[in-house]
């Protein structure tokens, strides 16, 4: 233990940043290390910066701190102030919000550590995988600095094959959720600010030379052609191929791998099975390699535009879709397999055959069970409101958090669209931050639809969207919250809705707040006639809307955010949900399934 203690603190040189994206981590040999953590509240973050506020692993920031050596020097002594085996425990992954009563509230810093054995044979490599950090996280492993994170709500893994031991290891994560201007998202959102390992925390054991990411997806505007990628970490010479096996497309593919360690591929079939949502078709694919093989299971389907069409597999399609946060039943962070079923069964219950993932990437399980059960998704990276456009480091933050999106997710036939950004106002720094997104995101990816929700403008009864941003965008998504942020919802069919793009509109969000069980008049707030008949002449108004491909009304369920301060109806909660966060069905519910049946 006394290690331990002279460990964290103890000085080695940064490794930087997380490493290239391990991913499908399910289907790899990997060994958990969920469970129960020690954790220490540190609120002045003693244990990262000496008295005179100089890092303590940071190699130069240390040496200069002369004060803080010499002090040790003499005294031969240890920081001892802390024990992390005496400290109390919570689950991991879990938000420590909503596990501790007197962290509710609590926005800073924690510290994380981990105990675990483990045999590495000599011709294995090892990896630590983190399926999301709230917010920024800084990774040690015996006292060593693998590096560190930022971004609340993706994937990052570090190498650990040279630092593992037999007994003993020790991971000791530093989780800092403070909330920042220049981050991504900065201070102000609607939404509740969940801190800590809020995802899995995986080893994966690895060969020396494996598979480490690949892309198997239908090749745009081509049906029957399946294309993509196969990338090797430490590509071995002497294992020259890779094989893609289908079997029930009778697909053998052998692929010859090139110095940089790529297969690019394109493998013809005519025999597809395509997947919708009303057939979820999905694939056992295998990849193989050096007697690797990585088992997953792909769905295959064309998504584009035509026009203000959305087409998929060639047919125009209507996104009857659902907006949905990341929240379980006990009101904290989402993450099991069951929370996932819980929300997009209700989703499929309203008859939808589309969901927002909203405001940032969820976690693995929701769209891997999209794919499963047949819904198509939007999802986001939390580029909300007013980030710092002006930023380079805060571009780079949000750039970075859509390629590791992009990176997780892209053999996700579910996922449809990605969007870029929420309700972000208009400037030129801002049309330039988007532009670029929209630029990454189409290199990476150049199969699905970009979108972004989008702010409107509005003259009397004449609503419309204009903005620079729109032209770049595949889908005209946006926001509007008639009878609730303003405008009479008697007024709803006499609103005229004007597009100057030829191209497929979403609402992206329409909704107001109602407390479930509350009754009164329709024209009484908070109650659930109130927002039934927000349901009913909102729909009116949207089905009216030209070029209108979709919806996804705002929200399915009520969720916490503190900026929700109203006592009795409130209390911390946003109320727009269909559904109350103790799982009862409101009014309108009823209203958006019956638009749904008959759609
Ligand atoms: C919005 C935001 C969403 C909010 C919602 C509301 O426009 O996109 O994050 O929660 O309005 O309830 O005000």
């Amino acid at each position: 233990m006394n290690k331990l203690i002279t460990y964290i603190f103890l000085i080695f040189p940064l490794l930087g940043f997380s490493q290239e994206l391990i991913t499908n981590v399910h289907n790899r040999q990997t060994t958990s290390l969920n469970g129960e953590w020690n954790y220490i509240v540190d609120q002045y973050e003693t244990g990262y910066y000496s008295f005179h506020h100089d890092a303590f692993d940071q190699q130069k920031g240390f040496q200069k701190s002369a004060f803080y050596s010499n002090y040790h020097a003499q005294n031969k002594q240890e920081l001892v102030e802390y024990d992390f085996d005496k400290s109390p425990t919570m689950t991991i992954p879990g938000d420590w919000n909503s596990q501790k009563e007197n962290l509710f509230y609590y926005e800073g810093n924690i510290w994380f550590k981990k105990s675990f054995d483990y045999d590495l044979k000599e011709n294995k490599r090892l990896f630590v995988y983190f399926g999301a950090i709230n917010y920024k996280a800084e990774v040690y492993l015996n006292g060593i600095k693998l590096g560190i994170h930022e971004g609340g709500f993706t994937p990052f893994n570090f190498e650990i094959s040279s630092i593992i031991k037999e007994k003993d290891n020790f991971l000791v994560v530093k989780v800092d959720d403070t909330r920042k201007k220049e981050a991504v998202p900065t201070t102000n959102t609607d939404w509740f600010n969940y801190g800590g390992i809020t995802r899995d925390v995986l080893l994966i054991e690895e060969p020396k030379s494996f598979i480490q990411d690949y892309f198997v997806q239908l090749k745009k505007g081509d049906k029957n052609t399946i294309s993509g990628f196969v990338k090797i970490n430490n590509f071995d010479e002497n294992e020259e191929f890779i094989n893609i096996k289908i079997p029930e497309l009778k697909i053998n593919y052998k692929g010859k791998i090139n110095a940089e360690g790529m297969v690019s591929f394109e493998i013809n079939s005519k025999k597809i099975k395509y997947w919708s949502p009303e057939t979820p078709k999905l694939y056992d694919v295998s990849l193989e390699y050096n007697n690797q093989i990585l088992q997953d299971n792909i769905g295959f389907r064309t998504i584009e535009t035509q026009n203000a069409k959305i087409l998929l597999n060639g047919k125009p399609v209507f996104l009857k879709g659902i907006s949905i946060h990341e929240e379980n039943d006990k009101g904290g962070r989402a993450n099991s397999k069951a929370d996932a079923l819980r929300l997009l069964t209700w989703a499929k219950e309203l008859g939808c055959n589309y969901v927002r993932l909203a405001h940032y990437p969820h976690n693995e399980n929701m769209v891997r069970l999209a794919d499963k059960i047949g819904l198509m998704v939007w999802e986001e990276i939390p580029v909300y409101w007013t980030v710092d456009f002006t930023n380079m480091e805060t571009y780079k933050n949000a750039e970075n958090q859509l390629v590791e999106m992009i990176g997780r997710d892209k053999n996700r036939c579910s996922t449809i669209i990605w969007s870029m950004a929420n309700e972000t106002p208009i400037s030129d720094a801002r049309n330039t931050f988007i532009n670029n997104l929209n630029a990454k995101a189409r290199d990476l990816d150049n199969t699905r639809l970009i979108s972004a929700a989008l702010l409107t403008k509005s003259n009397n009864l004449n609503s419309y969207v204009d903005d620079p941003i729109a032209e770049n965008l595949d889908i005209i998504a946006f926001n509007e919250y008639l009878g609730w942020y303003g405008g009479n919802l008697d007024d709803a069919e006499k609103i005229k809705w004007t597009s100057k793009y030829n191209k497929p509109v979403v609402v992206s969000e329409f909704g107001g707040g109602a407390k479930a069980g509350l009754h009164g008049k329709k024209n009484e707030r908070w109650t659930e006639e109130f927002q039934e008949y927000l349901y009913v002449q909102n729909l009116k108004m949207i089905e009216k809307i030209p070029n209108i491909s979709g919806l996804s009304p705002w929200i399915l369920v009520d969720f916490r955010s503190p900026r929700r301060l109203l006592p009795e109806i409130q209390d911390g909660y946003n109320r727009k949900g269909l559904i109350s966060n103790k799982g009862i069905k409101k009014k309108a519910f009823f209203v958006l399934k019956n638009f749904y049946n008959n759609k």
